[in-house]
């Protein structure tokens, strides 16, 4: 599976044979609900508190009903909407409603602070936001810059609606035959994910209509899908829809594939264990942390969870030993990992143990790259690509890679080359059973359970307080989440009561928990190249353990 050509081109592609042809001319929604005839009354969405189900074809029904409200209420091709929920059924529905009306969607955490919300919020130049009740206050005073709530923009709660805020039946009201009649381009965008990939602050990336049809075919489609779905697969939606994993892996292909999507607000243990039981899952989508939940929580032994026949990890690396310890707690089930990126459409790789015809994989293997597309992996320094069993960064080429970042030209240049291969910043290697591996990443990102935690972030943060000259920050390795910021600070001078408490206090009022710092060490200078980048590494090798 290795081109190897005289220009050191050496390109790595699926071991499971590439897909005559994706229907990647039509539009998203299109695709998803293009077998719908073929289990229209199957259960689709299942929301796991209340056990409310929503058959594919009341899901369909909705999501049109749906885009003729956000047409009703001035939703045009194009416009931006923003969702700031929980897991649930209406995040689906909209989802589907703004792609048929040829809108997009950026989701957000809800629980970010109102200073992470506006942000995205501006910077998509979202035109609504739908979301639930309890999160209606962060929104209400978005300081003197920001749009105003009721009065700029209006907020649809999926819930009781707070005072200027509209109820989610508003949006169902509209005949579902007055769906404005829209051409979408498969170049057009259907989903704005905010991420801040290799380097700086979060940005919108632009994944289209071809690349989410792309990506989701590379898993579920063909005669032999390398993520095989069937009809009375029962899908575990437990990450954040919000997140790219769990919309594309979780939401879409199982949209397409015919399974039903078991929706769970949040992580929870007891409840998680309690869904998986009372809906014989089948397939678990998961991040490291729930494996650790899973394969060490007393509690897990007092559930039946034989249904489960697919463990599917990604969004950060796993351990040998964890995945060890879950394989003895479902025994019957398979188990490997998925590899994506959010720009990357998101999968480059996914274990071929999931295929309908079964590959044997490796432990610690993030999979094989996925079909109808292109790996390479690069020397940071000569940039020739290399061969088996050789670190480097890798990049992936294909149809199912974003347009690029939302208004900045600047980054996506330097994401996507003039070849069209995106560089993730992750360091692996490819062994000679075509297997990825992941080893490190280059790039700034932390990942705190799974989550992006961007440096720049934080960094702007801390150098906008009145003590404090310069700043950087960095991974800790943490057994819980993988990794958690920490920051190295220089005071300026005179300031140096400031403390490492008051520091942590100051940035954790402003951003959501995960990007909490874990230490702040005070230093008198950042170390930084000629050019003014930080030198992460010499910082990182400042720290304890690393
Ligand atoms: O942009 P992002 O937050 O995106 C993701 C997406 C992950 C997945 C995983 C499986 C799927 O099926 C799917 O649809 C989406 O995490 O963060 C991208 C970075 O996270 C690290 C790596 O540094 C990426 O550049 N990462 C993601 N998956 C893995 C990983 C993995 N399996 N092992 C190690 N690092």
């Amino acid at each position: 599976n290795v081109d190897d050509d005289s220009s050191r081109h050496v390109v790595f592609r699926s071991k499971l044979p590439d897909l005559p042809n994706i229907p990647n001319h039509i539009p998203l929604h299109t695709y998803c609900f293009e077998n719908l005839s073929r289990f229209s009354d199957r259960p689709c969405l299942v929301v796991g508190s209340t056990g409310t189900t929503y058959s594919f074809s009341q899901t369909h029904f909705l999501s049109r009903k749906i885009a003729a409200g956000l047409s009703t209420l001035g939703i045009t091709k194009g416009d931006v909407i923003m969702l700031l929920l929980q897991n649930c059924a209406e995040f689906a529905l909209t989802f589907m409603a703004a792609s048929m009306i040829g809108a997009i969607t950026t989701a957000a955490n809800p629980l970010y602070t109102a200073g992470e919300i506006f942000k995205q919020f501006n910077s998509s130049n979202s035109k609504m936001i739908i979301t639930q009740a309890q999160y209606v206050d962060k929104l209400r005073d978005p300081g003197e810059h920001n749009p105003k709530m009721g009065q700029d923009f209006p907020v649809i709660t999926v819930d009781e609606p707070p005072e200027k805020c509209l109820h989610f039946s508003v949006l169902w009201k509209t005949d579902e035959n007055n769906i404005p009649s829209v051409t979408i381009d498969p170049d057009d965008a259907v989903a704005l994910p905010f991420s801040s990939g290799t380097t700086g602050l979060p940005k919108g990336v632009i994944l289209t209509h071809k690349s989410l049809i792309t990506s989701v075919a590379q898993q579920v489609d063909g005669e032999n899908p390398n993520l095989y779905l069937k009809q009375d697969d029962v899908v575990l939606c437990v990450l954040p829809l919000f997140h790219i994993y769990s919309l594309n892996s979780v939401l879409l292909c199982s949209l397409r594939a015919g399974a039903a999507v078991v929706l769970m607000p949040k992580f929870e243990i007891r409840s998680l264990l309690d869904l998986i039981q009372r809906y014989r899952v089948t397939v678990a989508a998961v991040v490291p942390p729930l494996v650790l939940a899973l394969a060490k929580n007393p509690m897990v032994g007092s559930y039946d969870l034989s249904s489960i026949r697919v463990v599917l990890s990604g969004a950060a690396p796993l351990g040998k030993e964890l995945e060890d310890g879950l394989r003895s707690r479902v025994p019957q089930a398979i188990f490997g990992q998925g590899y994506g990126m959010t720009e990357a459409g998101p999968v480059l790789s996914m274990s071929a143990a999931f295929a309908k015809q079964p590959l044997a994989t490796k432990s610690g293997s993030c999979g094989s790259v996925v079909r109808n597309a292109e790996l390479k992996v690069i020397d940071l320094d000569t940039h020739y690509s290399l061969g088996y069993n050789q670190p480097g960064e890798i990049c992936i080429r294909g149809p199912q890679i974003m347009k690029g970042y939302l208004n900045d030209a600047k980054s996506t240049a330097a994401t996507i080359d003039e070849q069209g291969w995106l560089h993730t910043g992750d360091i692996g290697y490819v062994d000679h059973d075509d297997e990825v591996f992941i080893v490190d990443r280059v790039k700034e990102l932390i990942k705190f359970k799974g989550f992006q935690v961007p440096p720049a972030e934080l960094e702007a943060l801390l150098v906008s307080h009145p003590c404090i000259a310069d700043a950087a920050v960095v991974p800790q390795k943490d057994d819980a989440a993988g990794e958690v910021p920490v920051a190295f600070v220089v005071l300026l001078n005179g300031m140096q009561e400031l403390t490492e408490e008051a520091v942590k206090d100051y940035i954790a009022k402003q951003v959501v928990f995960y990007k909490k710092l874990h230490k702040v060490y005070f230093v008198t200078s950042i170390p930084k190249s000629p050019s003014g980048k930080i030198l992460r590494k010499d910082l990182r090798a400042k720290l304890p353990s690393t």
